[in-house]
């Protein structure tokens, strides 16, 4: 019995959330506690295939830029439901080496999401894309403290889940 269980778990784990190849410009690598690998121990995803995972939007202030804002990406519920994570830590690397680890519930709780998008336009490197880690500062005063500023990580290219 206890074989057949991890058989199904292996069957949804590759059937199921079967990650593509990338045809364009990789823009982030996940490794670590993930099930699902489409390079070596790795995941690597270009911007098509971070656009294919459904949605989520903020509009909020933030400390970077000026006025309100749109900003929208992946969902990151969604993000690790499709790498089968099995981990409870989320550690993020930026292109300046600048790294942060948070904790995966906390991420989920705040409402947390991997901008890739700034009012509907692709967020480049100069605007401190392709990836940047939004949260809703305006729905939650709370927020606006020197731990979730830290942990608003730009230009994002890699994550390891623990
Ligand atoms: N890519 C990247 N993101 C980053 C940082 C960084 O050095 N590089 N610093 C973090 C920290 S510690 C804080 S408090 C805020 C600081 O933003 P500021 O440099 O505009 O004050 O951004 C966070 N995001
Ligand atoms: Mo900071």
């Amino acid at each position: 019995m206890k074989n057949f269980v991890v058989y199904i778990g292996l069957l949804f784990s590759t059937t199921l959330f079967a990650l593509e190849q990338p045809t364009e410009r990789i823009v982030l690598t996940v490794s670590g506690l993930i099930t699902n690998t489409n390079r070596g121990d790795s995941a690597i995803f270009d911007r098509k295939m971070l656009a294919q995972i459904p949605q989520k939007t903020v509009v909020t202030h933030t400390p970077w830029s000026e006025g309100k804002h749109t900003y929208s990406g992946f969902n990151p519920k969604d993000f690790f439901a499709l790498l089968g994570i099995k981990g409870d830590k989320l550690s993020l690397t930026a292109l300046n080496d600048y790294t942060i680890e948070i904790p995966m519930n906390d991420f989920l709780k705040e409402g947390a999401i991997f901008a890739t998008h700034m009012d509907g336009i692709p967020m480049t490197i100069r605007n401190k894309g392709p990836i940047m880690v939004i949260y809703p500062f305006d729905d939650n005063p709370k927020l606006k403290v020197e731990t979730y500023f830290g942990r608003s990580i730009w230009q994002v290219t890699e994550m390891t889940i623990r």
